[in-house]
C-alpha cells in the first residue's frame, strides 16, 4: 500500500466482497475475516498499482474515492474512445457522459485533438449523482485543464435527461456493473446489471442521440448485445491493455464503423 493511503471503511468491514450465505447461521471465525480482509486488501492494492495507467497526471493530485479505483476508466481506453469520438463527430460535438463518476471519460472526451484540421471543440455534460464524485471530476478536470469545456450536473441521469429529446450530438456511459465481483462470473448478465440494464441505457442513450457508445465487461452476455442489435445495429470493440483485455466498448449509430458500407454489422457477424 502506497503511503498516504488508508484502508477505506468499506474495506475493513469486507463490504465489498460478496455476503456469504452459511447453511448454518456460524459466527464468522477471526481466521476467515482475516482472510475475507486479506483478499480485499490485495484487491485493492491490485487497483492502486495501477493508478498511473488510470491517469497519467496522478501525481498532479487527481482525486478518487475508493470504488473509483475500479470504476475509471484507464486512461488509453478512455483516450481512444475519445478520438473515435472525435473522429465521427466532425460538425458539433455536445456529448452527455451518463455516469461520469470522478471524470476519466468526461475529461478524455472534452480533451482537444492534435490533428489542426479539427476545428470543432467537443464540450461535455457530465451527470454523476454522487456530489463528492462531482467535486474530484471539477478538481480532475482543472488538473487536465478541460474545465472550460466540461459542465458538471449532479443528477440521476434517468430522472434529469429523459425530458431532453435529440439534444445530443452523442451520448456516452460507463454504468456500474455491480463492483470487481463481475469477475466471479463467466458470462455477465447485461439484463441483471444495477441499477440499469444494459437494454435501458442503451435506450435512453437513444432517446438523447443516435450515437451512443456504453462501457461493458468484456465478459458481456453476447446473446444479450445480439437482441440490442436488432434494435440498433452496434459494433462491439475489445479494448486491451498490455496484453490484457479489459472492456468492451459497444458503439452505435455514426460512432460505430459497422455503419460504414464495407464493414460487418454485429449482428451479421453472429450468424
Ligand atoms: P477489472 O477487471 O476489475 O480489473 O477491471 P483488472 O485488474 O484491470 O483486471 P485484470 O484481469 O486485467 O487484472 C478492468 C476495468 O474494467 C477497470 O479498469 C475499469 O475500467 C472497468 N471496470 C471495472 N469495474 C468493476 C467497473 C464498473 O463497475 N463500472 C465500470 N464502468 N467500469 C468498471
Amino acid at each position: 500500500m502506497p503511503p498516504g493511503l488508508a484502508v477505506p471503511a468499506a474495506l475493513e468491514t469486507g463490504a465489498v466482497s460478496e455476503p456469504v450465505q452459511a447453511p448454518l447461521r456460524k459466527r464468522t471465525r477471526r481466521s476467515d475475516r482475516t482472510r475475507d480482509q486479506a483478499r480485499s486488501l490485495s484487491m485493492l492494492d491490485r487497483y492502486v498499482a495501477q493508478r498511473y495507467v488510470l491517469w497519467s497526471r496522478y501525481d498532479l493530485g487527481i482525486q478518487m474515492t475508493w470504488n473509483s479505483f475500479y470504476e475509471v476508466t484507464p486512461e488509453p481506453i478512455s483516450l481512444h474512445i475519445a478520438s473515435r469520438f472525435r473522429s465521427k463527430l466532425k460538425d458539433s460535438m455536445l456529448i452527455a457522459d451518463l455516469f461520469a463518476g470522478v471524470g476519466s471519460n468526461a475529461i478524455a472526451l472534452a480533451g482537444s485533438s492534435d490533428d489542426a484540421r479539427q476545428t470543432v471543440e467537443p464540450y461535455v455534460i457530465a451527470v454523476e449523482c454522487n456530489a463528492s464524485k462531482c467535486r474530484m471530476l471539477r478538481h480532475n478536470a482543472r488538473i487536465y485543464e478541460v474545465s472550460h469545456r466540461v459542465d458538471v450536473v449532479i443528477a440521476d441521469a434517468f430522472t434529469l435527461l429523459p425530458r431532453w429529446q435529440a439534444v445530443f450530438d452523442a451520448v456516452f456511459a460507463s454504468p456500474p456493473w455491480g463492483g470487481p465481483n463481475y469477475r466471479r462470473r463467466p458470462t455477465y448478465n447485461l439484463d441483471a446489471m444495477k441499477p440499469y440494464s444494459a437494454s435501458e441505457i442503451f435506450e435512453l442513450g437513444w432517446h438523447l442521440s443516435p450515437n451512443v457508445a456504453v462501457l461493458l465487461p468484456r465478459s458481456s452476455d453476447e446473446r444479450q448485445l445480439a437482441r440490442i442489435a436488432e434494435i440498433r445495429s452496434l459494433e462491439i470493440e475489445e479494448n486491451w491493455l498490455h496484453g490484457r483485455l479489459k472492456t468492451l466498448t459497444v458503439y452505435s449509430g455514426a460512432l460505430a464503423e459497422c455503419n460504414s458500407e464495407s464493414a460487418p454489422r454485429f449482428d451479421d457477424k453472429m450468424r
